[in-house]
């Protein structure tokens, strides 16, 4: 028996006004359904977005501390349910369990981090010009946030999106990637667990442009918060600005590791194998090019290929796994077409190029470690995001060349340098381009508490995680009191 599943709105689970539904497959093995759920539009996100307005009301009003309390009770129900939702993810989604339980993990240190902002939410006390007159700026909410989640970390990134907006005093409509619904489902029926009031979060399934569409475009909702495609982006920027609203963006990127000649081979060996496979390349920081300095090239390519050779593909839920499958039939064959194109624009494959179907991967979209060697910084291969297991081996013949590379692309999210110099690190991070540079780390692993975001059309000058996500979850107030009891006029009373 398939589950169906619904929306949540004000307090209430409830079908799509429509009564359609879309299915939600397991991408190792697609005659696996997880469920049904509700193919929402426009009459759904309006009672959605009329719920979360209803509900502002009195949340704006509910102490900080308090509310952060709720969340600090959804970390620690995310950490009893750890090991059950990361299988539930390895199901919905693909990843291997370690990664899965890693993408939980995240959920939690994120829970426990906004937790302890409720009782800080700083704002600045600042000196006024004119005697008895007092001056501070605060954080109040911006309203009802729509929060527009990616496939690749289900659980996480709703996480990076949620909890701050509530601790904030914002209410929320949840649009999750129709590829993992039942991970924000469960992430849903978390929060209610924790005492969330009803209406405070809202979710709406269903497809991007017909859900989705009808969240940016909806008068009602203030901040659009996104993480996903930069094309989807830019029209989600271009959209909202026809009502004027605040939209907080995290999109592609196309990340590259520095490995110069004085580098710990082995090292850099492994951080291209887990920043260009982990999560079967899937992560917006995934290490899809790696730009080697001639000196060691080849050594360097013979023993990535090597490593590379050894991963064993299949479910993410066997021990032996490294590589799981990639999301859906439309991703799969999108990453095949990059391996087309890398062909003839005249690159090497070295490894892979193709998708797996023996035994039991037929059943699932499964494609293989992919390295190209031979790679041209000007050939769409190196320049465009595949969002696959694929990795492009460039040559550099210095420093500066394989810094200039690596800014050469439209993205800026994630970077890395593997150097014993340290006067080397300092100018890789003093000269590439990305809003997170690694040293001797791969491009994958950044830790909540630090800021999370790009340049260029990965981002439009927001950061998520850390402190600085509370200015996206916030607008600034400021607020002049003045205690003289008479007109005191800034500026003229000099
Ligand atoms: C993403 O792929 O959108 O730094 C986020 C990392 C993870 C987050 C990735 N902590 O790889």
């Amino acid at each position: 028996m398939t589950t169906t599943y619904r929306n949540y709105i004000g307090g209430e689970w409830v079908e799509a006004a429509s009564g359609r539904t879309f299915e939600d497959l397991n991408p190792a093995n697609k005659e696996d359904l997880l469920g049904r759920f509700p193919r929402s539009d426009a009459a759904d996100v309006d009672r959605a977005v009329e719920a979360a307005r209803e509900a502002f009301k009195s949340w704006r009003l509910y102490p900080a501390p308090r509310r952060a309390e709720i969340v600090f009770r959804a970390g620690e129900l995310l950490l009893k349910r750890k090991e059950e939702l990361a299988r539930l993810m390895v199901r919905e989604m693909g990843k291997v369990l370690k990664e899965a339980r890693g993408d939980v993990q995240e959920g939690i240190d994120t829970a426990y981090y906004m937790a302890g902002e409720g009782r800080r939410l700083f704002g600045h006390h600042v000196p006024c010009e004119l005697p008895s007159k007092f001056g501070v700026a605060m954080r109040v909410p911006v309203g009802v946030v729509a929060a527009i989640t990616p496939w690749n970390f289900p659980l996480a990134i709703p996480t990076w999106k949620l909890l701050p907006a509530i601790v904030c005093g914002n209410t929320v409509v949840f649009k999750p990637a129709e590829d993992t619904p039942l991970m924000a489902h469960a992430f849903v029926e978390i929060l209610i667990e924790a005492g969330l009031p009803p209406g405070v979060v809202n979710l709406v399934h269903g497809y991007g442009e017909e859900a989705g569409a009808a969240l940016v475009r909806h008068p009602g909702v203030n901040l659009v918060s996104f993480t996903g495609s930069s094309e989807t982006g830019r029209e989600i920027a271009r959209v909202s600005a026809e009502t004027y609203k605040k939209v907080s963006l995290e999109m592609g990127g196309k990340n590259a590791i520095l490995v110069m000649d004085d580098a710990a081979l082995d090292l850099a060996v492994e951080g291209a194998i887990w920043g260009g496979f982990g999560t079967s390349g899937q992560r917006c920081t995934a290490a899809s090019r790696v730009i080697v300095h001639d000196a060691v090239l080849k050594g360097f390519t013979q023993a990535f290929v090597d490593r590379a050779k050894g991963l064993r593909l299949g479910s993410g839920l066997e021990e032996t796994t490294d590589v799981g499958p990639v999301i859906n039939e439309t991703q799969l064959r999108r990453i095949h077409e990059y391996t087309e194109i890398g062909r003839k624009e005249g690159a090497r494959v070295l490894l892979g190029g193709e998708i797996a179907t023996e035994g039991e991967l037929r059943r699932g979209f499964f494609y293989r470690p992919t390295i190209f060697g031979e790679v041209d910084p000007g050939m769409r291969i190196a320049r465009e995001e595949i969002f696959g297991p694929s990795v492009s081996v460039l040559r550099a013949r210095s420093l500066e060349e394989a810094v200039e590379i690596c800014n050469n692309t439209n993205y800026g999210l994630s970077s890395a340098i593997y150097t014993r110099d340290i006067d080397r690190a300092f100018r890789a991070i003093q000269d590439i381009a990305t809003g997170v540079t690694y040293v001797n780390a791969s491009t994958i692993g950044a830790e909540i508490q630090f800021p999370f975001g790009g340049v260029r059309q990965t981002g439009n000058g927001h950061r998520e995680g850390g402190w600085t996500v509370l200015d996206i979850m916030t607008e600034w107030k400021t607020v002049y009191i003045d205690y003289s009891g008479r007109l005191q006029k800034a500026q003229i009373d000099v």
